[in-house]
């Protein structure tokens, strides 16, 4: 009786994978091989799902890279650089960017490693204001000139963010809802300031910027008046929105949070007050993953939200037992946000930011990992036979519905994003990491 044997082996030819096998029977050696991608995209069509399309949406959704995890949110203001307000960042690992330069080259390192369509998400930290001390009401566009200029080179859109923290009108955890109407008023024109920069850079780059409005406000102890920093909160944002710029330029969001380190037991800007506001003024409203009890998901959010806004950001980000802002993976939350971020068929109301900081690893792999993660759900979600679930559904079938969900988990989705990566010149495995410890080895090493 003759032995039947399968030897594949995995090679890559012009990036294709190609997976040979030697069937032996006896002593007849027969060998065939097969394009992986070819059989992939087979796979797919038995659940009507179009690979091809599914490609090229993945890679046009663009991915707004947060310049903050360069750098550990320090910033470059002078006599600026320590973190406060909430936010913490963990870890020493060498080769923090201390410069813009530093920082953009690191960030063209991080983007370049990533396929598809980014953004860069600036703070307001990051003016440029050449050594000389520009208080945070009175930045201007023209301290952003060199990132407006470098963003239109590489071909990134810019989005913004006023820093309402790690500065000494915040040190009291207060800002927009601060009870001295003077410190109130000095946050109220660096929003005022910011909006005018996050415009500015929208018509530069003619993609509307997306400008974001944390606060840190809060209590670390029970509260006795929860009503008068909310009431003040909304009229400083009243005065702070005031001007109508174009939303062709920019699209203001506002974000909300559960608690946070030093404001536990109360948060001005707290969920329900940011989607009443956002509601009412008929602006973006910011849902970050790590601003929910640990039981909520924000993917679940998105079809409630986009009834009532115009526009929804979402904060990807990891928190783990709390809102820790660990580099994003794909998991079970993100899969599902992506997932409902398709699903949503309002990708053009919502922008997708990320938001992590770990400086506990090489800050450039910890951008790439997060930022590949997200694509890679994207690209899943993409994948996902919609119609097919939702028809089951709409039967009543839900034992069908729970088959094909369990089903397609096993879809060979690693294969299509090896095929993305390729079209898109980038290493599909774990080369890129050879990338990165040599920029490591070259660059950041050197760094004080
Ligand atoms: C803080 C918010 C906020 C910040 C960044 C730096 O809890 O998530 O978005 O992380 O703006
Ligand atoms: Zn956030």
């Amino acid at each position: 009786m003759g032995s039947c044997l399968l030897l594949p082996d995995y090679f890559c030819l012009y990036g294709y994978r190609i997976v040979m096998g030697r069937i032996q029977h006896g002593e007849s050696v027969m060998t065939t091989s097969f394009n992986a991608f070819d059989w992939a995209v087979e796979q797919f069509a038995k659940w009507d799902v179009d690979v091809e399309q599914a490609l090229s949406q993945a890679a046009a959704v663009p991915i707004s890279m947060h310049c903050w995890q360069g750098d550990d949110v320090r910033g470059f203001e002078a006599g600026g650089g320590e973190l406060g307000d909430g936010l913490a960042v963990t870890g020493n690992y060498l080769g923090r960017a201390t410069t813009p330069d530093e920082l953009r080259a690191d960030f063209e390192h991080a983007a370049a490693l990533v396929p598809g369509a980014k953004r860069l998400n600036l703070h307001a930290l990051y003016a440029e204001t050449d050594g000389t001390r520009v208080d945070r009401d009175a930045l201007e566009p023209r301290h952003f000139q060199r990132w407006i200029e470098w963003a239109g080179q590489q071909g990134f859109g810019l989005d913004f963010n006023p820093s309402f923290f790690s500065h000494p009108q915040s040190s009291d955890g207060f800002t927009l809802s601060h009870r001295d109407p003077a410190i109130r008023s000095f946050w109220i024109n660096h929003g005022i300031a910011s909006r005018r920069i996050a415009a500015a850079m929208g018509e530069a780059l003619q993609t509307p910027c997306v400008n974001n409005i944390w606060i840190p406000d809060g209590y670390k102890d029970v509260p006795a008046d929860r009503h008068a920093p909310r009431e003040r909160l909304m009229e400083s944002l009243d005065a702070m929105l005031a001007d109508d710029l174009p939303r062709t330029q920019m699209i203001d969001a506002v974000e909300s949070k559960l608690f946070g380190i030093g404001s536990e037991s109360y948060v001005v800007g707290s969920h329900e007050f940011y989607m009443g506001y956002a509601i009412r003024r008929q602006i973006g409203l910011c849902l970050d993953a790590g601003h929910f009890h640990p039981t909520e998901g924000i993917a679940d959010k998105l079809s409630s939200v986009l009834l009532w806004v115009p526009h929804v950001l979402l904060h990807v980000s990891r928190g783990v037992r709390w809102d820790s802002d660990h580099v994003v993976i794909v998991n079970d939350d993100l899969l599902l946000t992506a997932q409902e971020l398709v699903r949503s068929q309002a990708l053009d109301r919502i922008s997708l930011g990320l938001d992590f900081f770990d400086a506990s690893i090489n800050r450039i792999a910890a951008w790439i990992i997060g930022s590949r993660a997200m694509r890679k759900a994207l690209l899943q979600a993409f994948l996902e036979p919609f119609d097919q679930l939702r028809e089951a559904e709409n039967e009543g079938d839900y034992t069908r519905r729970l088959a094909c969900l369990e089903e397609i988990k096993t879809l060979p989705y690693g294969i299509v994003w090896d095929e993305l990566c390729r079209r898109h010149d980038q290493p599909a495995g774990l080369e890129w990491l050879d990338e990165v410890r040599r920029y490591e080895a070259d660059v950041l090493s050197k760094r004080a």
